[in-house]
């Protein structure tokens, strides 16, 4: 394969001046039925934007995400950055390839990168393994003297005093929910199936932001939805709190994720509550203490679900429970189990997953050893497959089963049955337009989408968040 070094003018001097592209692939699998443009239209690449923020202002940056845009790939830059997710491997790859074949510079990063980094490198020329906010100034710095090396690896790990992110590249009329944001990184706990600790690895897997930084960014956002892509914004007792009450009077309204711990314990969730937190999507994952512990999932361990659901909707904060299927100890009445769990406690909406042990994690290590890995098609790693040998249901049971939830969970009747268990008529009502909204106009979203009138929608979202309570 030609590498694209060193680049045709002016390279090796300081004062060298670059265009850079940076990429986010979609997923293999944007042309299957699954393909939801609203899902995909949600969130501008975060990362990549974070990235964006260590190049010089004279340099020309562009950020291109293949969700919500088609790419154009016949330019020439001096240097492509692309970002791997498990799903969206190959097509990263091949878009690495195509570059490296016409000469032009390619380096990839990301969770894919950092957990198969021999199996990236043969597509790249420099590799970036775990967070970037170290390792990849080093590599721009390396690339613009003229040697780059061919693997970086974060030497440590902080997001405080991190240059802005770049939300000038973002394109935010394409985006449904253009101010997320995260002032995180990682999560304290350590769930066997997480992509976490196999980005992380030995070192550092949480850490925050400054409070004032985070509340900086926070008030150069417009209007007053946000959406914090945190793994657990209350992670940190202190950090939240402070960050919670100095959002106090900004007039926002927030959805963030957090653990049904953290909902129990102490009055952290009030905070939130009283900072703007009106959603929160919550990993319930299983109800089978043995399938808690075998995914050292130990801080849901007896921790009482309903419980926190009922502290949450006495807030007026509405929730989305995630559930995975296909546990060892899972038996074919899971299903019913769940849905029927979430319909009678008013969940506002479910998202469901097919157990997936991704590469890197201590779950597909142990699932390799005793040979239970089906396939090594990374693309089929998206949650709605099953890649796996099964235990206690058999592989169709299972895909059988997730479909039904997803049916179930989400006819009308039983989205009517859910919002007669919330407790106030309010409730009801923002309950039945959210989850309305959000799974039952399909072709709206589309022609919203295809027609670049979805940004315009956001201030119905921040209508509805205002009166959840
Ligand atoms: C937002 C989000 C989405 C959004 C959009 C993604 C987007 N626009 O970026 C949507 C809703 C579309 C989505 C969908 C899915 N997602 Co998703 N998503 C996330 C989430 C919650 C936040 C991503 C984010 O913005 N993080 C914050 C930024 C700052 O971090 P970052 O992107 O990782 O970037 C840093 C580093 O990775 C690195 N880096 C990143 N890129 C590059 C590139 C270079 C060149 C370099 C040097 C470094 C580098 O440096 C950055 C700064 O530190 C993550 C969870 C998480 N905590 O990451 C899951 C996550 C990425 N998703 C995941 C999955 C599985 C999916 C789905 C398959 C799930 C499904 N059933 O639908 C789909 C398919 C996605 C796809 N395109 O292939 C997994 C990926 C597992 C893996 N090993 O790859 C994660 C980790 C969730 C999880 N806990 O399992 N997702
Ligand atoms: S609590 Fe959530 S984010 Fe944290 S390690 Fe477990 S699954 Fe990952």
């Amino acid at each position: 394969m030609c590498s694209g070094w060193p680049p045709p003018s002016g390279a090796g001097g300081l004062t060298y001046l670059m265009k850079v592209k940076m990429i986010l692939p979609s997923l293999d699998e944007a042309k299957s039925p699954y393909w939801r443009p609203i899902k995909y239209s949600l969130f501008p690449p975060l990362g990549l934007a974070t990235l964006a923020g260590y190049f010089s202002d004279s340099d020309e940056v562009e950020l291109q995400d293949q969700h919500v845009e088609k790419l154009n790939l016949l330019d020439t830059p001096d240097l492509v950055c692309i970002q791997v997710y498990v799903t969206n491997a190959y097509r990263a790859y091949a878009i690495a390839d195509d570059y490296r074949r016409r000469g032009v510079y390619v380096a990839m990063g990301g969770l894919h990168v950092t957990s198969l980094p021999d199996e990236a490198a043969q597509h790249a020329d420099t590799i970036l393994l775990g967070p970037g906010e170290e390792a990849f100034p080093r590599f721009v710095e390396d690339f613009r003297n003229g040697h780059p090396l061919k693997r970086y690896i974060a030497r440590w790990r902080s997001i405080e005093n991190i240059p802005p992110v770049r939300r000038d590249l973002i394109k935010r009329s394409k985006y449904f929910v253009p101010n997320s944001l995260v002032v995180s990184r990682g999560c304290p706990h350590h769930c066997d199936f997480c992509y976490k600790d196999a980005f992380y690895g030995e070192g550092k897997s949480f850490y925050t932001t400054r409070v004032d930084a985070a509340l900086e960014e926070i008030n150069g956002l417009p209007g007053r939805h946000l959406y914090f892509l945190d793994d657990h914004l209350l992670g940190s007792r202190k950090f939240a709190e402070q960050l919670f009450d100095g959002m106090k009077g900004m007039n926002r309204v927030f959805q963030c994720a957090a653990t049904v711990q953290s909902i129990l314990e102490g009055d952290l969730i009030e905070k939130a509550c009283e900072a703007g937190l009106r959603s929160v999507f919550v990993g319930f994952e299983t109800f089978s203490p043995e399938n808690l512990r075998a995914s050292n999932k130990c801080q849901n361990l007896q921790r009482n679900y309903s419980e926190a659901v009922r502290r949450l909707h006495s807030l007026g904060i509405m929730i989305n429970g995630s559930f995975v299927f296909g546990l060892d100890n899972d038996d074919k009445d899971v299903f019913r189990r769940t849905v029927d769990w979430g319909i009678e406690n008013a969940i506002t909406t479910s998202t469901y997953h097919i157990l997936t042990p991704y590469p890197g994690t201590r779950q597909f290590r142990r699932m390799e050893e005793e040979g239970r890995i089906l396939t090594y098609d990374w693309s089929k790693y998206d949650t709605r497959t099953v890649v796996y040998k099964t235990r206690g249901l058999t592989a169709a049971q299972l895909k059988e089963g997730y479909d039904w939830a997803y049916r179930e969970f989400y006819s009308w009747s039983n989205i009517f049955r859910a919002c007669t268990h919330d407790q106030t008529l309010q409730q009801r009502l923002s309950h039945l337009l959210y989850t309305g909204g959000w799974k039952k106009f399909e072709p709206v979203w589309g022609f919203l989408v295809r027609t670049g009138a979805l940004n315009r929608t956001l201030p119905l979202l921040e209508q509805l968040l205002s009166h959840t309570r």
